[in-house]
């Protein structure tokens, strides 16, 4: 059986929505704990400069974004499946959404000066100091909600889940469990462990039902791997091959070429390499790293840029 090696740390909403993908589909993963604010040299060994948290390890290819990592996992053990007929395409339109407008509403709202503490409790004092600064530059530019903002579009949207739940069904988009679900859980998670603020979810029974379900799927079994040893793990394997795939050219950027690949919305921090898969929604780099030797760095389309280098 593949070796899942998932680089996360406990408190990270994205780690937890991959998380309760492995409880549904009853995966075992291996677990590396991961710092939550830079420097992280044993990630940057591993992606190349990309720093966002999870990332999933197989071997020496590593795979970057939760929504990426979904669909990794969903290649390997597609039942249960987070893509039913029933809601298709727009499963994963809606986990989109929750992935960047839902959490970008949560993260705001959860972190507001009267819950700040609590929800980063056990930190001190300059510890919450560096937590902001390396968070100010992740962000760079993007605008950030204030809390009245996050405040009301946060209650509108658990209005709008609680309509969604209100027949009865036990899942978001219907009988059957969604990649919709984990999206849209991993925020409310988030919210739901800071006491301060975790009220707002009181009104709204089937919203919180519903997340107990979420949560009832469990996290699968999973033992811990020290960083070191993940990073000599891809150093002693080969990536997987690309040969004779398909490649899909929308940038006139042929395979083989050096280019960097970076997130467009924060943490853009680019990856270099050599273009080596193209797929409609998955581009993947081959780099080599002085500690994690020939590895492949794996991104999906939807929310990276590829660019030509030099
Ligand atoms: N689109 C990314 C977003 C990941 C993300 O924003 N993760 C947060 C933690 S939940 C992060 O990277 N924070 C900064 C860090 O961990 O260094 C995904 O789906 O994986």
């Amino acid at each position: 059986m593949t070796q899942l090696i998932f680089h996360h740390y406990p408190s990270s909403p994205f780690a937890e929505k991959i998380r309760a993908i492995f409880g549904f589909k009853g995966l075992r993963w291996t677990s590396v704990h991961i710092p939550m604010i830079m420097p992280k040299p044993d990630v940057i060994a591993l992606t190349g400069g990309y720093r966002k948290t999870p990332l999933l390890q197989i071997g020496a290819d590593i795979y970057c974004d939760s929504a990426l990592i979904a669909d990794v996992l969903e290649r390997l053990a597609p039942t249960p499946t987070l893509y039913p007929a029933e809601s298709a395409g727009m499963a994963r339109i809606v986990a989109q959404w929750a992935d960047s407008t839902l959490f970008w509403t949560a993260i705001p709202y959860t972190l507001q000066p009267a819950a700040f503490q609590h929800s980063l409790s056990g930190m001190t004092p300059e510890q919450l100091k560096a937590f902001m600064a390396d968070r100010a530059a992740f962000r760079g530019n993007a605008p950030i909600m204030q809390v009245p903002e996050s405040t009301g579009a946060l209650r509108l949207y658990l209005e709008q889940f609680e309509a969604q739940l209100a027949d009865g069904r036990p899942w978001l988009l219907g009988k059957a469990t969604s990649i919709a679900d984990f999206s849209v859980y991993h925020s409310l998670w988030f919210v739901r462990r800071v006491p301060p603020v975790a009220g707002i979810l009181e009104p709204y029974r089937h919203v919180l039902a519903w997340m107990e379900r979420v949560q009832a799927l469990g996290n699968g079994t999973s033992e811990k791997m020290e960083s070191g040893e993940a990073i000599a793990l891809a150093a002693a394997s080969k990536p997987s091959s690309t040969e004779g795939e398909a490649f899909l050219d929308l940038h006139g950027i042929a395979r083989g070429e050096r280019v960097t690949v970076a997130a467009t919305d924060y943490g853009v921090d680019p990856v270099e390499g050599e273009l080596v898969l193209s797929r409609p929604n998955e581009i993947a780099i081959r780099r080599v790293d002085p500690r994690a030797g020939e590895v492949v760095v794996h991104f999906p389309r939807i929310g990276f840029r590829l660019q030509r280098q030099g």
